[in-house]
């Protein structure tokens, strides 16, 4: 596991990762006492978990999945101070401070439209539909910086699977809760609230596109979309909706947020692609957090074996 040579890794790397892991039980102590010994870093800082950073209760019962890279992933600090989430800011790093008393219980989320069984679901009940997995995604924002988060979830397929979509259905509409007591940007006009995305049935029914209500083993933190968000991760980081409160089927294409707010910088499809810049930024290559030189990016984000059948016979460049 971590077999990387001491001083390709960052301190903070290895004191989030292994905190990560411990609290996972993956690492006996020995093993935590050697990654401390082989890196100089003392061994309480490596096996005392920090209340600030790591707040979140635990997830049990957590499967591993297939379909996780085994790329390094993002300290913990970084993926948790370093988001966008224009309800509370447009400032990187202040949703961290600003969600921090956003009140994610009692939840529920409307299920609405040309579906069977229209409802409100508890998102106690949504999180009992199916086993948790831990899905190790690559996750690209547009704005050129990406991570690799060890989200928990299952597939959102499981949940359209539950709610009997119509034939009819052919999109399904995510949209966020609205609330400008709890969340002090949607006094800005800075986007159209409530927040709304957007995939197509066949993207939604995708194995790889995640029901995600976790991150390293616990509870999503607000800042990151608690209590329940979804997770495409061979799209744009904004096409992941956090804080849903309704899911609605369609049968016609929903117009987006960010599609609104700038139809020829965002458009529906959104999908990772370094061969189609954004009008202000080049896609062709990303900074991982806590790296210093930019790596290229993949098409469709490095998922394309697995997703590019949905956009067969597509011009890409025009259905950005
Ligand atoms: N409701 C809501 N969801 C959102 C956003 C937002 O501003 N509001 N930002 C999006 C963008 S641009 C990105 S890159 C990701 C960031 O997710 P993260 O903060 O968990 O890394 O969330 C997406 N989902
Ligand atoms: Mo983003």
């Amino acid at each position: 596991m971590l077999i990387k040579k001491a001083e390709d890794i960052r301190s903070s790397e290895i004191t989030s990762k292994s905190l990560y892991l411990n609290r996972r039980k993956f690492l006996a102590g020995a093993a935590i006492a050697g990654v401390a010994a082989a890196t100089g870093v003392g061994l309480r800082e490596v096996v005392t978990p920090s209340t600030t950073v790591l707040a979140g209760a635990k997830i049990d019962g957590i499967k591993k999945s297939p379909l996780s890279t085994t790329e390094t992933v993002t300290p913990y600090k970084d993926v948790t101070h370093y988001n966008n989430y224009y309800e509370f800011s447009t400032s990187k790093d202040e949703p961290a401070e600003l969600a921090k008393n956003f009140r994610t219980q009692p939840w529920k989320v409307k299920i609405d439209g040309l579906v069977d069984k229209k409802q409100d679901l508890d998102v106690d009940t949504i999180l009992k539909m199916a086993p948790a997995e831990e899905r190790i995604y690559r996750h690209r924002c547009v704005e050129g910086w990406s991570i690799v988060v060890p989200w928990v979830g299952f597939p959102l397929s499981e949940l359209i699977k539950r709610v009997n979509p119509t034939s009819k259905a052919k999109f399904l509409e995510f949209t966020t809760l609205y609330d400008l007591n709890q969340m002090p940007g949607q006094q800005r006009h800075v986007l159209e609230w409530p927040y709304v995305e957007g995939l197509r049935m066949d993207e939604a029914m995708h194995p790889l596109a995640l029901l995600c209500f976790g991150m390293y083993g616990e509870e999503l933190p607000n800042q990151d979309g608690a209590p329940l968000r979804i997770i495409v991760p061979w799209k744009y980081g904004f096409k992941s909706a956090k804080a849903i409160v309704r899911i609605r089927f369609t049968d016609k294409q929903p117009v987006n947020t960010w599609n609104i707010s700038a139809p020829t910088e965002y458009g529906f499809y959104s999908n990772v692609n370094p061969n189609v810049d954004h009008p202000r930024w080049s896609q062709a290559k990303e900074r991982r957090l806590g790296e210093f030189l930019k790596r290229p990016t993949l098409m469709f984000n490095g998922y394309g074996d697995q997703v590019a059948s949905l956009y067969n016979g597509m011009d890409l460049k025009k259905d950005f």
